[in-house]
């Protein structure tokens, strides 16, 4: 008999993940929640992206739900209503933290060189130089210093930024200069001239890209997030960035995803949106290590990168 492993995947990221988990795991059968039957009681394990919850409730005898993704935070938000037992585990992926680097470097380069100047000087066919301040004196900073963030910070700093983060512990970041907590939050926002938002979104994190927040960091600064839509006030940044205060946001997720259209986002001469692809998962590798993740489930083993139940990530 094949085991069976319970599979969801939202429409908007069901990229053939089961055409490449067939053949990696043949004694696995992969089960949609419409052809879970009556009888579930064999299934411990069950592989998602934003399920939600009464597909999960369907199979009582949860132990395992493992993200299609780096983020937990529609799996987590779920676990009230699952039993204790349930281990939650997400990719920590060399390939995501490559691709989020990319997107890091990208995004901090438009901004320091000032590229939308020269587009639309372009536009008016003028030959304009203007002078910018050196990578060694830009300052970045990345909110969440975690496997993305540490990466990003790294990747930014090799390329001459001066780079600075901040996390919940501080936890010590070669060549990063790095403030914690509340206490450090001040002292990190007030000198940069880009904020990077890389934090897991957590009920200590909803919303931490505020009003109060933008108010703490210089005039001109520009705000690249890329982690969850809720851990931005939408209003509070238009209203920051029609002020003046802020001078650009680039924006990879959102409170509702696709973005709708008419959303004030999609046109506001400040803002660039990408569609949440600054480090999409990578099938291959990803299926590889959740695979690993399974097998290491079912020998008995301690499973890998697996979330703090407590702290949400
Ligand atoms: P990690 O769990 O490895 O890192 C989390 C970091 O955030 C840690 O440094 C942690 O601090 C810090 N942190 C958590 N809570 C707080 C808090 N309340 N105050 C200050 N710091 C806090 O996450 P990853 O780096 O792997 O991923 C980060 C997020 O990126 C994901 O949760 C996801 O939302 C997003 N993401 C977005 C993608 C996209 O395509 N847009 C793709 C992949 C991920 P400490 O070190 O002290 O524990
Ligand atoms: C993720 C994401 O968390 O793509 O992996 O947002």
């Amino acid at each position: 008999m094949k085991r069976r492993v319970l599979y969801f995947c939202d429409h908007g990221r069901d990229w053939g993940w089961l055409d490449h988990f067939q053949p990696r795991l043949p004694g696995v059968e992969f089960v949609r929640e419409e052809d879970l039957g009556s009888d579930t009681s064999d299934i411990e394990v069950a592989i998602v992206w934003n399920p939600p919850l009464s597909v999960l409730q369907k199979v009582p005898t949860l132990k395992l739900v493992h993200s299609l993704g780096a983020g937990v935070d529609a799996i987590v938000r779920l676990m009230d209503g699952l039993p204790d037992q349930v281990q939650v585990a997400r990719l920590v992926d060399p390939v995501m933290a490559q691709r989020m680097s990319l997107y890091g470097i990208a995004t901090v380069v438009h901004y320091h060189r000032g590229l939308d100047r020269f587009d639309a000087q372009q536009g008016r066919q003028e030959w304009k130089p203007a002078f910018r301040l050196d990578a060694a004196d830009y300052r970045v900073g990345v909110m969440g210093m975690g496997y993305l963030g540490t990466h990003v910070a790294q990747a930014l700093g090799g390329v001459g930024y001066h780079v600075s983060g901040w996390s919940r512990s501080g936890r010590g970041v070669e060549r990063v200069q790095m403030f914690a907590g509340e206490d450090g939050l001040g002292p990190f926002l007030s000198e940069l001239h880009c904020l990077i938002c890389l934090l897991p979104l957590t009920p200590g994190t909803r919303g931490i890209l505020n009003g109060e927040l933008f108010g703490r960091l210089p005039k001109d600064a520009v705000l690249i997030n890329v982690a969850r839509g809720e851990h931005l006030v939408e209003e509070d940044l238009l209203a920051s960035l029609d002020s003046g205060h802020l001078a650009g946001a680039t924006l990879d997720v959102f409170r509702h995803e696709p973005l709708p259209k008419g959303h004030p986002f999609w046109s506001h001469p400040k803002v660039r949106v990408t569609p949440h692809i600054s480090s999409l998962s990578n099938v291959p590798t990803a299926v590889e290590q959740i695979a690993q993740n399974l097998e290491r489930f079912w020998a008995g083993e301690t499973v890998q990168n697996t979330v703090d139940r407590v702290h949400g990530y």
